[in-house]
């Protein structure tokens, strides 16, 4: 029996970073699957836990958590003593500016990549704005891949919250079909993540319930 609960469903990839983070602490969880093919976020109950209606939610006795980074950055503060948020404040203002940045700038690019590729049909894909979508998630992962020449993750030579934010990518980009440039440090930094059992049990899941089907 556990007190702290994630609801989500595991294909979503805002509840792959709190999934993630608490598979890096060890603290035992449970998850509730809610969202896309099980639905759930309409009800009541659920609104009470979170007015935004999305995914993922955390409950720890009696705090109940929305928004995937403040859920990340309180697994960190609760269970993950320094191990990807450090106190230091140099340390943790790097990690915040990664963070940042690949919620504002990364994130945005390779997700409307995957909407227009793997969320809507075939016959209705928009060459122009896949190429646009491919433009902006390259030059961001070039920004990155530029870093982890020079370090082993993003935020230093130290895995942090801002691999777990940016990592839950990877998967993704590079099953889909999509001819992407060759990016050393960013090939090196994605084989140190798979060589952690979390990365794997979190984000490496299969996305075709989430696939877009052609009306025959
Ligand atoms: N800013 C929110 C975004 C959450 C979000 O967009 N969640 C999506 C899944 S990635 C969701 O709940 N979609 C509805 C569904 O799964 O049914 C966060 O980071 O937690």
């Amino acid at each position: 029996m556990t007190d702290l609960v994630l609801w989500g469903r595991a294909s979503s990839a805002n509840l792959q970073k709190a999934r993630w983070a608490l598979e890096e602490t060890g603290a035992p969880f449970d998850l509730r699957e809610v969202g896309g093919k099980f639905g759930g976020l309409d009800t009541p109950e659920f609104g009470a836990m979170n007015p935004n209606r999305l995914v993922p939610v955390l409950q720890h006795g009696d705090l109940t958590l929305w928004e995937s980074h403040a859920v990340v950055r309180y697994v960190a503060a609760a269970f993950g003593g320094e191990r990807f948020w450090p106190a230091d404040p140099k340390a943790r203002a790097i990690i915040d500016q990664w963070t940042d940045w690949t919620v504002t700038t990364f994130q945005p690019a390779w997700l409307r990549l995957f909407w227009l590729l793997v969320r809507t049909a075939p016959e209705n894909h928009d060459k122009s704005a896949i190429d646009a979508a491919l433009k902006q998630t390259v030059a961001a992962l070039r920004m990155m891949d530029a870093q982890l020449e020079k370090t082993d993750y993003l935020a230093g030579d130290a895995f942090s919250y801002a691999d777990i934010v940016a990592g839950v990518s990877l998967y993704r980009l590079t099953s889909m079909e999509i001819d992407l440039p060759s990016l050393p440090g960013v090939e090196a930094w994605h084989g140190r993540l798979k060589e952690r059992a979390s990365f794997e049990k979190s984000v490496c899941i299969s996305y075709e319930e989430l696939r877009a089907r052609s009306v025959p």
